[in-house]
């Protein structure tokens, strides 16, 4: 097994600008992707409490709301939903004089927040900074931390707060950082399996669970608080899976009308995806949803060495090497032919590729 950068970890000195900034600044706003994730949130909340323990006047503000399965975080700390006609948030920001963007590369990956923080910026002393773990970083902010080693966004801030913590003498990791940050790790590797679960990855999570995170808690309130709802989609989605190509490409298409049928919502999709990837010879498998606005979310994920971030990115997505996505302007019957003949041409591609 060939894990990228294996062991790498930036250390006190590498983490210095970004521990500085954060020092100096004073009103601070959090956020993170659009469709949130335990990474993101778990992130978000983590750095919250440390920050407010410095001190700072935090605000954490998402672009949309929190998945069901993630509302105990919001026992560590506010989540707002930003939401364009709401003053105070709009406020919020550009009294901030500083943005973090956690878990996300990408300027349109903060959804209309993004406007916000760029005309506060314009006008002179909003800094933003970045930390995420994606690859193909776009450089907008002020400070970018972006490090693909990392298995999550949340083993990034763990090694910054121990970090600050060397820097200012204080013990900063509560029961309710320890948390936040398990769920970001615990999340973003497929509950310590995935490619990325160095040894490292478990010692930190061992320090965490030390310092107050519950193991067992944690991952009941992640993974069993499915409502009926997406129960009943995936029953209807399970039986909507094709396998073509000698069962090497699996997808899945849902419609607007499956979602409604059962009472499910967008985020209830990412129940799906794991199934997709199910039947070992699959190499890559493409979840493809049916937007309210009519465009087509793609979602894929491969095994080994299929880098199918590469797929995405052309179509204007990203993401990582065995994970990526995109949105594409398409209605589902063109976006499916579409998707479908670039990931058969990029996995017979490889096959020549390897065979040369
Ligand atoms: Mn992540």
């Amino acid at each position: 097994m060939i894990i990228p950068e294996y062991g790498r970890k930036l250390d006190e000195k590498e983490w210095a600008p970004c521990i500085d900034m954060l020092l100096a600044g004073e009103h601070i706003v959090l956020t993170t992707h659009v469709n949130s994730d335990g990474d993101g949130l778990g992130s978000e909340v983590a750095l919250a409490e440390v920050l407010r323990t410095l001190g700072k006047k935090v605000s954490i503000i998402n672009p949309t709301e929190v998945p069901t399965n993630y509302t105990f975080l919001q026992e560590i700390a506010d989540i707002n939903v930003f939401d364009e006609q709401g003053e105070e948030l709009i406020e919020e920001i550009s009294l901030a004089d500083m943005v973090v963007l956690l878990d996300a590369n990408l300027r349109e990956r903060m959804g209309s927040i993004w406007n916000h923080v760029s005309f506060a910026r314009e006008l002179g002393k909003l800094e933003v900074l970045c930390i995420d773990h994606h690859l193909d970083p776009e450089d907008f902010a002020d400070l970018m931390v972006c490090e693909t080693y990392a298995s999550s966004t949340g083993e990034l801030v763990y090694d910054l707060v121990t970090a600050i913590e060397a820097c200012v003498g204080k013990e900063l990791i509560t029961p309710g950082v320890a948390k936040g940050l398990y769920v970001a790790v615990m999340t973003d590797t497929g509950s310590f399996r995935f490619p990325k679960t160095t040894p490292y990855v478990y010692t930190l999570a061992g320090d965490l669970v030390a310092k107050g995170a519950d193991p067992n808690e944690i991952y009941d309130q992640v993974y069993n608080s499915l409502k009926p709802q997406a129960l009943r989609l995936l029953g209807a989605a399970l039986t909507e899976i094709r396998l073509i190509d000698g069962d090497t490409v699996s997808w899945l298409f849902i419609s607007q009308k499956m979602l409604s049928e059962t009472g499910s919502k967008l985020f209830d999709t990412d129940l799906v995806i794991k199934y997709l990837l199910s039947v070992r010879s699959v190499r890559i498998a493409v979840l493809m949803v049916e937007m309210q606005d009519g465009r087509t979310k793609v979602s894929l994920r491969s095994r080994g060495d299929i880098f199918v971030n590469r797929i995405a990115k052309k179509y204007g997505g990203g993401g990582h090497k065995n994970a990526a996505g995109c949105l594409l302007r398409y209605a589902p019957e063109k976006a499916t032919q579409m998707i479908l003949a670039e990931v058969r041409g990029f996995l017979k591609n490889l096959e020549i590729v390897n065979k040369k």
